[in-house]
């Protein structure tokens, strides 16, 4: 039996998805998830132009082997157009020898570890009224954990913050389909260091202290401002504070460190393990944040939670509305096997989305599972989906107030 066909679907049911499709002689049908946020057309001509035809006569179960080819076979190694083509290709092949042995993924890993996986939504509001709406809106839905993000005043729309006002709020999304440029927004981080503590101390005096709470600073803060946010925080308990300075510098938060116990988690730009060679070894962070999809998928990401857990660092894997329910899949099924999970981000994806991606997940009180169909669980309906043509979305870029770039 070898690979007989390999296709790329781009679909866009409200936002943009790249999925990769591969077919075996004997008809299985596997899927993976190849979507880059802003850039999906670069996978896609990945995918397409240089690795279809490189697949096509290969042996499907042949997993290990086929990563190792595409990754050093390319010479040009890691980067984040390079990693998602790679992981659509590794989910694709895991769905097609998990139906093949008749199994949910999540067996092939090891098995279940728990009964389900923990998962926090986004909450958000322009100011506390909204955003104590949307938290009490969340608990009613069962979430024992959130991500709180809010307005700052003095500045307009920014990062994680919903703008269409108080109320639960699924469908925050950040890609704007803003023509051929970027939306843009506005920043000033003396601003938000003032303003942000005394909303965590608001939350915790109107939902006491059960109530797991997380943050997402997006990278804007320098590592003495990150030092000093983490600090301030520390009263109110928070879950994890996650990527509170540009991620690359990994010694960044060794200062960060040195301020703080609010637990950090960072990496949902990161593409290798090799990013997080220091923060793991030095102890420097507590989750790991990557996607599934943007780290060469299920094979590489297996590897770099075993990293972690030698070190007591936990999964906290990227689930954004940007990672497809294929690469949400690949996540829960990794998230119910592995012995260090932490907590999974579930942003769910919009109805459209869900017409095209059929999955068999399932919520319960705060726990998500991905279903016991063989396989990853997710089917792509290729006819729903060529109803959504591609419609170019980028996400914002950032400016402090005197216009310098700063980072989004
Ligand atoms: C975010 C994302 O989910 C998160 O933690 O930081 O919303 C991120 O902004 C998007 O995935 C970018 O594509
Ligand atoms: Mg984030």
């Amino acid at each position: 039996m070898s690979i007989e066909s390999v296709d790329v679907v781009i679909t866009s049911p409200g936002r943009n998805f790249v999925t990769l499709k591969v077919v075996t002689s004997d008809g299985i049908v596997g899927w993976g998830d190849a979507t880059l946020n802003g850039r999906e057309l670069s996978v896609a001509s990945y995918l397409s132009d240089h690795v279809a035809s490189m697949l096509v006569g290969r042996d499907e179960d042949r997993i290990e082997d086929t990563w190792q080819y595409l990754y050093r076979g390319a010479y040009w190694r890691r980067g984040p157009v390079t990693m998602a083509a790679i992981a659509a290709v590794d989910m694709a092949l895991w769905d097609i020898k998990a139906k093949k042995a008749g199994m949910p993924l999540y067996q092939l890993l090891g098995g279940a570890s728990r009964d389900g996986v923990r998962v926090y939504a986004h909450a958000s509001g322009t100011d506390f009224e909204a955003l104590t709406n949307a938290i009490t809106g969340y608990r009613e839905l069962g979430f024992t954990a959130v991500r709180v993000q809010t307005g700052v005043p003095g500045l307009g729309q920014i990062y994680g913050v919903s703008a269409a006002g108080p109320g639960v709020r699924y469908d925050y999304e950040p890609a704007k389909r803003s023509g051929d440029r970027p939306a843009e927004e506005t920043w000033d981080t003396r601003q938000y260091l003032n303003h942000m503590p005394g909303v965590f101390a608001k939350i915790r005096e109107e939902f006491g202290t059960d109530l797991r709470l997380l943050h997402d600073g997006h990278h804007r803060m320098s590592p003495i401002e990150a030092a000093r946010f983490a600090k301030d925080v520390e009263p109110y308990d928070l879950f994890w504070l996650e990527d509170c300075t540009p991620s690359e510098d990994q010694a960044a938060l060794r200062l960060v460190r040195q301020h703080s116990t609010t637990p950090l988690a960072i990496g949902e730009v990161f593409n290798t393990v090799f990013d997080y060679q220091t923060l793991i070894t030095e102890r420097l962070i507590d989750y790991v944040r990557s996607a599934v999809t943007h780290t060469g998928g299920i094979t590489a990401m297996k590897k770099l939670l075993d990293f972690a857990a030698i070190y007591g660092i936990r999964s906290g894997i990227h689930g954004p509305t940007d990672i497809s329910p294929i690469g949400m899949a690949a996540a829960l099924h990794l998230d119910l096997a592995i012995h260090n999970f932490g907590i999974q981000e579930y942003m769910p994806h919009n109805e459209q989305t869900l017409e095209v991606f059929r999955t068999s997940f399932t919520f319960d009180r705060g726990f998500l599972h991905p279903g016991d169909e063989p396989g990853l669980g997710v089917e792509l309906d290729e006819e729903a989906a060529s109803a959504h043509e591609y419609t170019k979305a980028y996400l914002p870029v950032n400016r402090l107030l005197d216009g310098t770039v700063h980072d989004w």
